[in-house]
C-alpha cells in the first residue's frame, strides 16, 4: 500500500488535489515509493491564501517574543526528530545521511536564530530636526508570503524562508518542490506541534505551472520568495513586476574555486572534492569550475583525478556512501547532455567519469560518476552554464589577475573561493570577486545562517536569505513621527537652527 500524503490548507490536512497526484520516488531506488501527494492548483491556492489572511491579522498582533517562543519550540522538535527527518530526506532526494543531517541542522540553526529575533526585530530611533519631536522606524509584516522552494535543501531552504517570515508576523503559503514533498510535510507537522496557528501556514504541493502560477497571479499574495533556476526566476520576476509583488529570488550559480601556487594543496584538494562532488554537485553553491595556477595545475589535477575516482557512489542511506544519485531522470539526462557538449568543445578533455552508472546496485537509480574535464576555456558552455551535477571543469591560469578575471567571467555571482596563504591576494580577492559569498581557504559550499546568503548578477535580484538582513525582505518599514510640542511644526520649513 502506497502512503497517501495530504496538503495542509485552511487549518486542516486535506486529501486529494484538483490536479491529480504526484508520486514521490527514491532516486537511489525507483522501486521504493515514498508516497503519493496531492497535486494542487488554483482552487487550493485560493483557499490557502484566504486562510492565511484570516489568521495573519491575529498573528501580527501576537507579541514577537511570543512568536519567537513558538519558533524555539520548532527548533527543539527538529532536534528531537533530526535523525528521522534526515533519513526521510535521503530517501526522497538521495543525498547522503551526513548531508541530510546537516540540512536539518540548518533548519535548527535558523529556528533558534529567528526565535532570538523575536526579542529584537530592531527599528531605528533618530534625532528630529525640530524641537519636541520624536522620530523612529518600526517593522511591520509584509503580509502573505508565497514560498517556492527547491528539492536540493528540502528542510534548510523552506526554513530559511518560513521562519523569518513567521517571526516578522506574516502568513505563509508554501509550495515545496515536487520531488521533495515528504520533508515539507515533516516541517509542517513540526510547526503545528510547536504552536503556529494552523490557518496561518498552508502547504500546497503541486507543479510550478499549476500552484506557482496561481500564486503569482493571486492579488492576496504580497511577497514571493523563490529559490531555483535563473530561467524560472526571471518568469517569476516578470509576473511579480506586473502585479507589484515583492519578490526575493535566489537563482543559479557557476561557482569557482581558485587554487594559487602558494596554496596548501592538501587542503585545497579536500575543498575541491567536497565543493564539486558534495550533494552530487546539486547545490547552487557547488564548485563547477576549478581555476588552477599553472605552477600547481598538473600535480593538482592528477591528485584530484585519483581522489575523485575513489569516491564511493551509492544509496545515501548506506553510511559508507560518499555521493548519492541525481534527483531524477531529467537531471540525469541534463548532466549526460552537458558531458556530450563538453566532449564536442574544441580542446576540452574528459579526464574522469562522464557516464551514468547503471549496473548492479545502480540499476534502479539515477547515478552518475564523478566527472572532470580538463583543457576547459572560458568561452566553452561547460565553463559558463550551470550543470547541477557532479561535473567540474578545470581552467588553468598564469597568475592571480587572470584567475580573478576568469572567475568573474560568468553571468552568475553566488559563491567563490580562493586557496592562498598570501594575505594581500586574499583581501584583493575579497574586493574584486563579483559574488555574494567569498571563501578564503574554504570550499564554495557551507554558508552559515548568521550571515546573508545570496548572489549578484543573474544569481539574484538584490535580496538575501538568512542573517539579520533577511528581516528586510519580510517586513515593511513604517516611519513614525511624534510631535509633543503642542503646535504645528513644519519639517524643512520651521527649522530653528537656521533662524
Ligand atoms: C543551495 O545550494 O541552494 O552554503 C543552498 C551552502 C548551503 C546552502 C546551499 N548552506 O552550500
Amino acid at each position: 500500500m502506497v502512503t497517501k500524503y495530504k496538503a495542509f490548507i485552511g487549518g486542516e490536512w486535506v486529501e486529494g488535489g484538483s490536479m491529480g497526484t504526484i508520486v514521490n520516488i527514491n532516486p537511489a531506488d525507483t522501486k521504493d515509493i515514498i508516497g503519493e501527494f496531492p497535486s494542487c492548483g488554483k482552487e487550493e491556492v485560493d483557499a490557502a491564501v484566504a486562510s492565511a489572511h484570516e489568521a495573519q491579522k491575529k498573528w501580527a498582533l501576537t507579541p514577537a517574543p511570543k512568536r519567537g517562543e513558538i519558533l524555539k519550540r520548532a527548533g527543539d522538535i527538529l532536534v528531537e526528530k533530526k535523525e528521522e527527518l534526515a533519513r526521510l530526506m535521503t530517501r526522497e532526494m538521495g543525498k547522503i545521511l551526513l548531508e541530510t543531517r546537516g540540512d536539518v541542522q540548518e533548519g535548527i540553526d535558523t529556528a533558534y536564530y529567528m526565535a532570538g529575533e523575536g526579542r529584537r526585530l530592531f527599528g531605528e530611533t533618530v534625532p528630529c530636526e525640530l524641537p519636541d519631536k520624536f522620530g523612529m522606524s518600526i517593522r511591520q509584516p509584509a503580509g502573505i508570503c508565497a514560498m517556492i522552494t527547491p528539492w536540493n535543501f528540502p528542510m534548510a531552504i523552506p526554513a530559511w524562508k518560513i521562519f523569518p517570515a513567521l517571526i516578522c508576523g506574516n502568513g505563509v503559503v508554501f509550495k515545496p518542490a515536487s520531488d521533495t514533498p515528504a520533508t515539507a510535510v515533516g516541517l509542517m507537522e513540526i510547526l503545528l506541534e510547536a504552536g503556529v496557528p494552523p490557518k496561518l501556514i498552508n502547504l500546497v504541493p503541486g507543479s510550478g505551472k499549476n500552484v506557482g502560477m496561481a500564486m503569482l497571479e493571486h492579488a492576496g499574495i504580497n511577497l514571493v520568495s523563490f529559490t531555483g533556476s535563473t530561467q524560472v526566476g526571471r518568469t517569476i520576476a516578470e509576473r511579480c513586476g506586473a502585479t507589484l509583488k515583492r519578490c526575493s529570488l535566489e537563482m543559479g550559480g557557476k561557482n569557482a574555486q581558485i587554487v594559487m601556487d602558494d596554496a596548501d594543496l592538501n587542503l585545497a584538494l579536500e575543498g575541491a572534492l567536497w565543493g564539486a562532488f558534495g550533494t552530487t554537485g546539486q547545490r547552487c553553491t557547488a564548485t563547477s569550475r576549478l581555476i588552477l595556477h599553472k605552477a600547481i595545475a598538473g600535480e593538482f589535477t592528477e591528485r584530484l583525478k585519483e581522489k575523485a575516482s575513489q569516491i564511493r557512489v551509492g544509496n545515501g542511506l548506506d553510511e559508507n556512501t560518499q555521493m548519492g544519485p541525481l534527483i531524477n531522470g531529467d537531471q540525469l539526462k541534463t548532466v549526460a547532455e552537458y558531458v556530450r557538449i563538453g566532449l564536442e568543445e574544441d580542446g576540452a578533455q574528459l579526464l574522469l567519469g562522464g557516464n551514468s552508472l547503471t549496473d548492479g546496485p545502480y540499476a534502479c537509480g539515477f547515478f552518475f560518476s564523478p566527472t572532470i574535464f580538463t583543457g576547459v576555456r572560458r568561452h566553452m558552455r561547460i565553463a559558463r552554464e550551470e550543470i547541477f551535477g557532479p561535473v567540474v571543469s578545470i581552467l588553468v591560469v598564469k597568475d592571480f589577475e587572470e584567475a580573478i578575471e576568469t572567475l568573474n567571467d560568468t553571468e552568475y555571482g553566488l559563491s567563490s573561493s580562493i586557496y592562498t596563504h598570501d594575505l594581500n591576494r586574499a583581501f584583493k580577492a575579497v574586493r574584486d570577486i563579483e559574488a555574494g559569498i567569498t571563501y578564503i581557504n574554504v570550499p564554495t559550499i557551507g554558508a552559515e545562517i548568521q550571515l546573508p546568503f545570496g548572489g549578484v548578477k543573474n544569481t539574484g535580484n538584490g535580496h538575501r536569505e538568512s542573517g539579520q538582513v533577511v528581516l528586510d525582505t519580510y517586513t515593511e518599514w513604517k516611519s513614525v513621527y511624534v510631535d509633543y510640542s503642542g503646535k504645528l511644526q513644519r519639517a524643512q520649513i520651521d527649522c530653528p537652527l537656521s533662524m
